[in-house]
C-alpha cells in the first residue's frame, strides 16, 4: 500500500458512520469502526472514505456541520478519531475523510456570529443574507432547496434569532439544501482561510485525502439573478440556462489553492470530488493534476442495468478518463440513493438512482440480488477505482417499509413525504445473527430498524457459507488485487458475443510492476436477460453466480451473471 499513484485503481469502502457500527448506543461511532478494521482488511479494500463524523446537530445526519475540527460527541472524541486513523494505517488501510465545505450548520459559530453582528459587519459577509422581495415578503431570489422548498428561508424564523439584527432587519438567508444548512459566501477570502486550516487538521491528523460534498456549489454569481430551471433529487435537472449557483467557474480556483496544501503534504493524498455537472466535459474540468484526482461517476450509478447503456456509458467514461489522464470511478450506490440490489429488483429497469417512490411496489429481492452480485464483478473488472457502500458486500437491500415516525432524512420532511427520502439505505448494518439488533451495538439498540430477517446479512453467516455474496466479495478483490486489473487496458469484444452479452478483455497494461506483465488475459461476460454459452478455449475463474463457477465448454452461463474467463492452458 505504500505504491504510488496507490488511487488510480483503488478499491475504497464507504462508512456511514451513524450506521456501521456501535460501540454503545443506538448511533454508529468511530470505536465500532475500530473494531471492524480488521474485516475490512479482510475484506481486500484499499480505502476507507468516513461520511462526516464532526460536531453537529445532525439536521442532515452530519453534513451540517457547526465545528470541522472536532469530532461530534454521538460519535466519540478527537482522540478516538486520531486513533482510528493511526489503526487503519496499522491494517494497510488509507482513510479519505468527508468534508462540506458549500454550507455549515446554523449552530456553527460562525453563523452564529453573523446573525447576532450589524449591517456592514465582516462576520455577515460569510453567508448569504438579502432583503427579501415585495417589501421582504418574497425571498430575494426564485431558488430552490435541493431537499424541496424555497433556497431562503428568514432569519426571523431561526431558533436562536431574538433580537439579533439580522432578525430585526427581516433578512433572509441562503441554503441549497436544509435550512439549518446555512451557504458559505466563498467570495470572501475568510472563507477560504478557514477551509485552508481546516485542510491542514486533518492532514495533520494523517487523513489521506477528502471527498468534497457538493463540489460544484460553493460559487455563486453574485448578482444573484433568478433562474428558470429547476434541481431536483439525485442532480435531475431541467436546465434552459446554467444555474447561477452551480458549477461556475470560479470554483476551481478554490480546488487549485486545495491542492497546493495537499502537495505541502504529499501527492498521494487525495480530494475526490461531488460534483454534479451538466456535460461530462464539465465534470472533466474537476479533474486534473492541480485540482481533484477523483469525481464521482454518477451516471455509471445512475444506469440501468441494461447492456446498451452500460456499454455505451463504460465507453464514455474510459474515454474520458484517456483525455483528462486521470481514472474514472465507478459506483454502484452510496448514502444518498436506494441501495443497488433493490433497485435492480424491479422489472422497469429504467428507474435511476433514486428509484424507489411512495407508491411503488416492492422489489424483487432474488432478481436484485443476482444481477447486484453481476454487476459488482463487471465493475470490478473495469480499469479505474472502485467504490463500494457498506453492505453491498454483503448484498444489503434497501430498507423498503420503513414507519414514517422514524423516519430523519429532511427530504422526506420539505417534499412533505413525496420523496420517501434516504434513510432506507442507512439502516445500521448487521453483523451477529444471534443478538439483538444484529451486534450493530453492545446492547442491541439500533437508531433506525433493521428487517427483521436480516439474519441472512450477517457477517457469521456469510461467513460460513462458501456461495455467499461475502466470500464472493473477497475472492473478487483478491483477484481483481492479484491480476491488476484496475490498471489493466480494456478491449470491447461486444460484437463476437451477441446482443446480449456485455464482453471484455482485460490486459495487463505497460507498467512497471514486474509481476504484472506475466498474467493472461481476462475475458469478462455479463450475460443479460438470456443464458448464453461458455465460449470454448476458456475457463471459469470467477462467477457471480455460484453455480456457474463448475461450467465447461458450451455450457449455458444463466441470465443476469458475470463471469471471468482465463486461457485454457
Ligand atoms: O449530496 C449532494 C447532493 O446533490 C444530493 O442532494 C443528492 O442530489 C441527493 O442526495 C440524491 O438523492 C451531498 C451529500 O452526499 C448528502 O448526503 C447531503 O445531504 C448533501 O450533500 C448536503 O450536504
Amino acid at each position: 500500500s505504500e505504491r504510488e499513484n496507490w488511487w488510480r485503481d483503488a478499491v475504497i469502502y464507504q462508512i456511514y458512520p451513524r450506521s456501521f457500527a456501535s460501540s454503545g448506543g443506538p448511533l454508529g461511532d468511530l470505536r465500532g469502526i475500530e473494531s471492524r478494521l480488521g474485516y475490512l482488511a479482510d475484506l481486500g479494500i484499499d480505502a476507507v472514505w468516513l461520511s462526516p463524523f464532526y460536531r453537529s446537530p445532525q439536521f442532515d445526519a452530519g453534513y451540517d456541520v457547526s465545528d470541522y475540527r472536532d469530532v461530534d460527541p454521538r460519535f466519540g472524541t478527537l482522540k478516538d478519531a486520531e486513533h482510528l486513523i493511526e489503526a487503519a494505517h496499522e491494517a494497510g488501510l488509507r482513510i479519505i475523510v468527508d468534508i462540506v465545505p458549500n454550507h455549515t450548520s446554523w449552530d456553527h459559530e460562525l453563523f452564529r456570529r453573523a446573525v447576532a453582528a450589524g449591517p456592514g459587519s465582516p462576520e455577515r459577509e460569510l453567508f448569504w443574507f438579502r432583503e427579501g422581495k415585495n417589501g421582504g415578503s418574497e425571498p430575494p431570489t426564485n431558488w430552490r432547496s435541493v431537499f424541496g422548498g424555497p433556497a431562503w428561508s428568514r432569519v426571523r424564523d431561526l431558533p436562536f434569532a431574538a433580537g439579533t439584527p439580522a432578525a430585526e432587519e427581516d433578512l433572509y438567508y441562503l441554503h441549497l439544501f436544509d435550512r439549518s444548512q446555512p451557504d458559505l459566501n466563498w467570495h470572501n477570502p475568510a472563507v477560504r482561510a478557514e477551509f485552508l486550516e481546516t485542510l491542514r487538521f486533518w492532514l495533520d491528523r494523517g487523513a489521506d485525502g477528502f471527498r468534497v460534498d457538493v463540489a460544484h456549489g460553493l460559487m455563486k454569481d453574485p448578482a444573484l439573478p433568478d433562474w428558470s430551471g429547476a434541481v431536483e433529487m439525485a442532480g435531475v435537472t431541467e436546465k434552459p440556462e446554467p444555474a447561477p449557483f452551480f458549477d461556475r467557474d470560479e470554483v476551481h480556483e478554490i480546488y487549485r489553492e486545495w491542492r497546493a496544501v495537499l502537495d505541502e503534504y504529499s501527492p498521494e493524498r487525495i480530494l475526490v470530488a461531488e460534483a454534479w455537472a451538466d456535460t461530462e466535459e464539465r465534470l472533466a474540468r474537476y479533474i486534473r493534476p492541480d485540482e481533484m484526482n477523483q469525481a464521482f461517476n454518477f451516471i455509471y450509478l445512475a444506469a440501468p442495468f441494461e447492456r446498451e447503456a452500460l456499454r455505451e456509458i463504460i465507453v464514455q467514461s474510459l474515454r474520458q478518463s484517456d483525455r483528462v489522464g486521470a481514472p474514472t470511478t465507478w459506483v454502484l450506490s452510496n448514502h444518498d440513493g436506494v441501495r443497488v440490489c433493490s433497485r435492480l429488483g424491479y422489472r422497469d429497469t429504467s428507474r435511476g438512482a433514486n428509484g424507489i417512490g411512495a407508491n411503488d411496489p416492492q422489489p424483487d429481492r432474488e432478481l436484485g440480488a443476482r444481477r447486484a452480485l453481476a454487476w459488482h464483478q463487471l465493475t470490478a473488472g473495469l480499469p479505474g477505482v472502485y467504490y463500494i457502500y457498506q453492505g453491498e458486500e454483503r448484498n444489503l437491500p434497501e430498507h423498503t417499509s420503513l414507519p414514517d415516525e422514524v423516519r430523519e432524512d429532511p427530504t422526506f420532511a420539505r417534499t412533505h413525504g413525496k420523496e420517501l427520502g434516504r434513510d432506507g439505505c442507512r439502516v445500521p448494518l448487521p453483523w451477529e445473527s444471534d443478538r439483538p439488533g444484529f451486534g450493530f451495538s453492545p446492547d442491541g439498540a439500533t437508531w433506525l430498524p433493521q428487517g427483521a430477517d436480516w439474519a441472512r446479512y450477517t457477517v457469521d453467516v456469510q461467513g460460513a457459507d462458501p456461495h455467499s455474496p461475502l466470500h464472493f466479495f473477497r475472492t473478487m478483490l483478491r483477484l481483481r488485487d492479484e491480476l491488476e486489473l484496475g490498471v489493466g487496458s480494456l478491449e470491447d469484444v461486444c460484437d463476437d458475443y451477441g446482443a446480449g452479452v456485455l464482453a471484455y478483455v482485460n490486459r495487463a497494461a505497460n507498467t512497471n510492476r514486474a509481476a504484472h506483465a506475466q498474467r493472461p488475459p481476462v475475458l469478462m461476460l455479463t450475460v443479460f436477460d438470456d443464458a448464453a454459452p461458455l465460449p470454448s478455449g476458456w475457463r471459469v475463474l470467477l462467477a457471480s453466480d455460484p453455480a456457474a463457477s463448475a461450467l465447461g465448454e458450451g455450457e449455458m452461463i444463466p441470465a443476469d451473471t458475470t463471469v471471468w474467463l482465463v486461457p485454457v492452458e
